[in-house]
């Protein structure tokens, strides 16, 4: 199991730091009486029966990404926000995955039993699956993060959901793709292939074929349900690891081809420095709190569980780090369940806050080595000034700071 048995030593300053909170003041003391009987939920008036609805005291929301509306004044929709600062656990519901369409899209309302995957190209028979063909195959189920290149810090952002609220993590159930392309014989020509989408302006990415025979997968279940029509309902590919926009939605074609392929989408997110452009497949390891963060308050002082998502496109997190003093010492943090390869990975620090005003960051390692570097780091590798308006060429994977001042507020520590 990967989460490690917290050293004795370290359990009993758990405890203390715990005590210690608690007596500040976290549980009010009990008097004896009986708890009252709370108002009742009356089943299918109140929507609970037939697809169930959460609390109507639980309003976490996604929000539009980026300041650009969505829907838009047409109707269409964009970038879309999961609330990272209320998230607990690893899995993102389905309704707070985030959802981005690279050129805003009318979502594609397809009937499943019309649907089809063509493959073709450069293989020995070119083969269309219909959706209930793909369920008959072997499946996989896997826990992977999607991430868009759009997730990025800024100075003007106040809240995680904000700065990294456009990563979510699900439960997706499918078929390798390998499988799929075994049916229909790869050519030895067959270097690269492109996936293609439904809608309008198709959503589609040119991908190595060597990515097509590791991992990826064609999903058409998301944590324990079909697909939702944002997240590409029926099938979509997940290509685990890579940025965001390679995982093509409402897939409907996949070409096998004999080199790399530029279209819409490739155009779109295509740097012309070729070394920024190499760095734009797999998602570097990142990692960051979530609670406490941003325009969060800490009621005073005392113990407070520190909590955070770690998550790499190389591998699955080895270790995760925090600081509680701007960076100056680092601590192991534990991590909450078993880190997965492309998975979040909660991890959480037990932290006694004595109420002076500091920073609070994490960093991360991934399994095959990989550390999460600092902004100055990145702005070194890329021989590129440091200072306020320096913006990551590419991906951006820096450690995000978030800053407490002595009255418990939590604001960006890069503003
Ligand atoms: N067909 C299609 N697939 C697509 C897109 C799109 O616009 N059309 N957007 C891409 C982008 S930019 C991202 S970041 C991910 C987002 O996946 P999600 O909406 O399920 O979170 O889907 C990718 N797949
Ligand atoms: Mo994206």
């Amino acid at each position: 199991m990967g989460a490690r048995r917290p050293a004795r030593r370290e359990f009993l300053k758990t405890g203390a730091a715990l005590a210690g909170g608690l007596t500040l003041g976290a549980a009010a003391p009990a008097l004896g009486q009986a708890p009252a009987q709370p108002p009742m939920i009356r089943g299918e008036r109140d929507g609970e029966i037939g697809y169930g609805a959460r609390s109507k005291h639980v309003t976490s929301a996604r929000i539009p990404h980026g300041g650009r509306p969505s829907p838009d004044a047409f109707g269409l929709t964009f970038h879309v926000a999961t609330p990272l600062q209320d998230s607990v656990g690893v899995i993102t519901p389905s309704s707070l995955h985030y959802f981005a369409t690279t050129r805003g899209a009318f979502l594609p309302d397809i009937d499943p039993r019309q649907h089809t995957l063509l493959i073709h190209g450069l293989v020995d028979r070119p083969l269309t699956f219909t959706v209930d063909d793909v369920k008959r195959l072997p499946s996989v189920t896997r826990l992977h993060f999607i991430e868009c290149a759009g997730n990025r810090a800024s100075r003007r952002a106040k809240t995680v959901q904000e700065t990294h609220g456009m990563t979510s993590n699900a439960e997706w159930t499918g078929v390798l793709l390998s499988t799929l392309l075994k049916e229909c014989g790869l050519k030895g020509s067959a270097t690269w292939f492109v996936a293609e989408g439904a809608e309008e302006v198709k959503g589609a990415s040119s991908m190595p074929i060597a990515k097509a025979m590791d991992d990826c997968i064609v999903a058409y279940a998301m944590n324990g349900e079909p697909v939702r029509p944002q997240n590409g309902f029926p099938l979509r590919l997940m290509v685990p690891g890579f940025e965001g926009i390679f995982h093509t939605k409402w897939l409907q074609r996949i070409k096998l081809v004999d080199r790399y392929y530029m279209n819409y989408n490739d155009f779109g997110h295509l740097d012309q420095d070729h070394k920024v452009a190499a760095l734009d497949y797999q998602i570097g390891p990142k990692s960051v709190i979530t609670f406490p963060s941003g325009e969060q308050r800490l009621p005073g002082k005392g113990f407070y569980e520190i909590s955070g998502l770690a998550w790499s496109g190389g591998g699955a997190i080895a270790q995760v780090e925090v600081s509680v003093d701007g960076g100056k010492k680092w601590h192991k943090a534990e991590f909450r369940g078993t880190p997965q390869r492309m998975a979040h990975c909660r991890f959480a620090y037990a932290w006694n806050w004595d109420g002076n005003e500091t920073e609070i960051m994490s960093r991360c390692v991934d399994d095959v080595g990989q550390a999460q570097p600092t902004r100055e780091q990145i702005a070194k590798y890329w021989n590129r000034p440091y200072d306020q308006t320096f913006s990551v060429p590419g991906l951006d994977n820096s450690i995000q700071p978030w800053r407490i001042a002595s009255d418990g507020s939590v604001t960006n520590g890069l503003a």
